[in-house]
């Protein structure tokens, strides 16, 4: 912390400020130009920081997540606020008012996005300890009384997404995985042949300083003629499984799967719940499939196109699901030591010491460009966690003051450019402000304050 030029109580109190800002009364929006909805896996994140300044803030932010539940048990990727004019695609541009299965009075999308919200949950709780009094009993209340929700989210996933138990999440659109334009998608991508799709004007390349930051208009075409597609079957799960043009197990969704559900086996466990044994099969079940595609001769997790029939080998950080995962300590090993080694947190010239999106000694790596190369700091947060979780105190502590040093500009960027430390997309990004306050809490020896 002694090389920050400013004091952690300075980035604490911006973190906050842009959570603040942000805040829309029982949501909290991803960012305050280009994103003004809340998002899935951004709220988890997001409650993940404001646990830390307010539990019952926290509770509020991941309840209207909840609320918005299909009644399937999905979770949708965005929970529209009223402000349906700044996003594209909006509310309309889904179709989601056919689908059967959408809440009633709540406006979504029809997709989903990696389950990282058992792991807020988890944090909010402890915090409610840790604090005691009404943050205590209203954290406890709402684990009870939100247990089922997260259940159902975590069983529709697993019957829904996995139904023949490979032990990976098929995902349906690169949305779904959030790594969107990442180059893990780009074979899967090439080989869709976009039919007709309906006239569109974008509104993100209005809200960043540079076009080349953001997907191109061609990547466009086929996020959308794949929201059309589902459209067309009103988001029927089955339906959209036979017609959908992208179909990938996605390994490090499913990395973050076995992860939060064996921290609802904990939950389960601790409600005298008799679901603690199912979870904690399901969570190995994903342990197991996300070791499975671990490729030999790199050491990397791969994706797999269920359409094409190919595993997809990228040197993406998705590549490292299983140190998300969790399991086998020999895999975990290798892979910690490949993390820090020369093609990822150790390449020569970074401007920080830490994992970029696509590995700099890949030829797909773009340094400006969105998820192929950038660094996003909340993935740091889950990489860090997941070292908290199985005693790497080490590694834990590097990313940790790492990452308080990139965020010590205060701009909370939605990522940066790993060589020259430019925060890129977004400023003012929840989940990177949320990320912070989680951070700033560690203690010294790496440690979580408490958890
Ligand atoms: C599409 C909100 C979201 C993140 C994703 C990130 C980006 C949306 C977009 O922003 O995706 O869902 O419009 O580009 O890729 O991970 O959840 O921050």
């Amino acid at each position: 912390m002694s090389e920050l030029n400013v004091t952690p109580q300075e980035i604490r109190g911006a973190a906050i400020e842009v959570l603040r800002a942000n805040d829309l009364g029982t949501m909290t929006s991803a960012a305050p130009n280009l994103y003004p909805h809340m998002w899935s896996w951004d709220a988890a994140f997001v409650a993940i920081g404001l646990a830390r300044v307010s539990v019952p803030r926290a509770i509020t932010e991941m309840r209207t997540l909840l609320g918005a539940q299909w009644s399937t048990g999905m979770i949708p990727h965005i929970v529209f606020s009223a402000n349906d004019t700044d996003y594209f695609p909006g509310f309309d541009r889904w179709g989601t008012e056919s689908a059967a299965a959408r809440p009633e009075g709540v406006k979504t999308s029809g997709i989903c996005q990696p389950p990282v919200h058992v792991i807020a949950v988890r944090h909010i709780l402890d915090r409610g300890r840790e604090n005691g009094g009404t943050d205590q009993a209203a954290a406890e209340a709402f684990v009870r009384e939100s247990f089922d929700g997260w259940l159902a989210w975590h069983r529709w996933l697993a019957d829904v997404r996995d139904p023949d138990r490979v032990g990976l999440i098929e995902i349906h659109h690169g949305w779904e995985s959030g790594f969107d334009n990442s180059p893990r998608w780009d074979g899967p991508y090439a080989a869709i042949q976009p039919g007709a799709v309906e006239p569109f004007v974008r509104r993100d390349t209005a809200h960043v300083a540079d076009v080349s930051e953001r997907p191109d208009d061609s990547e466009y075409t086929k996020y959308l003629w794949l929201v059309q597609q589902m459209a067309s079957v009103r988001f029927d799960d089955r339906a959209v499984q036979e017609i959908v043009d992208f179909r990938v197990r996605d390994v490090f969704f499913s990395a973050i799967m076995a992860a939060s559900t064996e921290v609802l086996a904990g939950l389960a466990q601790e409600l005298g719940r008799e679901e603690a044994q199912e979870l904690r099969d399901l969570a190995e079940r994903f342990r197991a499939g996300v070791a499975a595609t671990v490729d030999p001769h790199t050491g990397l997790a791969r994706d797999f196109d269920v359409l094409a029939g190919r595993w997809i080998a990228t040197e993406t950080v998705s590549g490292f699901a299983p140190l998300v995962a969790g399991g086998d300590e020999g895999l975990l090993s290798r892979q910690r030591e490949m993390l820090q080694g020369p093609d990822w947190m150790g390449f020569p010239g970074l401007r920080f010491p830490l994992p970029p999106s696509t590995s700099p000694a890949s030829a797909a790596f773009r340094p400006r460009t969105y998820w192929r190369g950038p660094v996003w700091p909340f993935l740091n947060l889950l990489l860090g966690w997941a070292c908290g979780r199985d005693g790497q105190a080490e590694l834990e502590e590097k990313l940790r003051s790492t990452s308080l040093r990139q965020l010590s500009d205060l701009q909370f960027g939605e990522y940066y450019e790993p060589f020259t430390g430019e925060p890129l997309g977004s400023l003012a990004q929840a989940w990177t402000a949320a990320a912070a306050l989680e951070w700033l809490a560690g203690s010294t020896d790496g440690r979580p304050a408490a958890s």
